[in-house]
């Protein structure tokens, strides 16, 4: 991708678009779908697409994605497929990718895809998302698995807990997939309002996130969440700042 994306010289914020995501009509709405390695999101994906797909590189990267369409109720849908990563803290290439496309690209809804046998680390990676964007829906696959292996999951108790929709699938009998469409039209038509309950750290980092929030907000605008921006800065995490520069160059406000 050259550095001045397509969006910002036509005077447009970034969007999906400049991921190489067409959708055919405005009404279309864009989901990522993500989600650690092997948890089944190829599985869910193919289950809501079938043959509606096509496959094609990132923008100037060699990581392949997939994209896929479907229509629920009155609205048609495009799913894109993210590489499988345990998080997105940006250290891999796949990893980059994923992050970029929930931040920069701005679906209209994240389904994160979990391993319903060891939710515990795929929680880390749910969470990193709920960060970044509030439209996200959990897909808690792999329910005849734990089923199984004896483990129970209170769907009910991590909804609240998290603040945002938990469907249980098993996408491989197409399980729980209507009700997963369901909760990403609602998500991503704005019929129902979640507000995901963020991970709150220690005083010691909040102060600072605190301090820094005012002025990112001043160069970023609306555009991507201040906070989510403080976190990476207090990390130390130096891709960030290439992408924001990479992705928003021109709707930077910068004295
Ligand atoms: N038992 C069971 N197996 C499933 C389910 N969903 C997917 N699988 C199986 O899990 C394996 C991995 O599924 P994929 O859909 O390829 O997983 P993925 O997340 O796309 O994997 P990567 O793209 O490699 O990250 C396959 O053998 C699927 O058939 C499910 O609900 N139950
Ligand atoms: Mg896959």
């Amino acid at each position: 991708m050259s550095l001045t994306c397509e969006s910002c010289k036509k005077g447009k914020s970034i969007s999906y678009e400049d991921f190489n995501i067409k959708v055919k009509s405005e009404e279309e709405r864009v989901i990522a779908l993500a989600g650690n390695p092997n948890v089944g999101k190829s599985t869910v994906f193919n289950a809501l697409t079938g043959l509606n797909q096509h496959t094609g590189n990132w923008p100037g990267k060699t990581v392949s994605n997939a994209r896929g369409s479907y229509q629920h109720k009155d609205k048609k849908f495009m799913l894109v497929d993210l590489p499988g990563t345990y998080s997105l803290l940006a250290s891999s290439v796949e990893e980059q990718v994923a992050r970029d496309f929930i931040c920069f690209g701005k679906p209209h809804a994240t389904i994160v895809v979990l391993d319903a046998t060891c939710l515990e680390r795929n929680l880390n990676l749910a969470l990193q998302v709920v960060e970044l964007t509030d439209r996200v829906v959990l897909c808690i696959n792999l329910m005849d698995e734990a089923r199984k292996k004896g483990i129970s999951i209170d769907i009910n108790a991590l909804e609240k807990e998290l603040g945002i929709p938990v469907v249980p699938t098993t996408a491989r009998k197409k399980e729980g997939l209507k009700d997963l469409m369901d909760k990403v039209y609602n998500v991503a038509l704005k019929i129902e309002n979640f507000t995901p309950i963020k991970p709150i750290y220690s005083s010691h980092i909040e102060e600072k996130i605190e301090e820094l929030v005012p002025r990112i907000r001043g160069i970023v605008k609306d555009k991507i969440d201040p906070r989510w921006v403080a976190l990476r800065l207090i990390e130390g995490d130096k891709a960030i700042m290439d992408s924001i520069y990479q992705y928003m160059r021109d709707e930077l406000i910068l004295e």
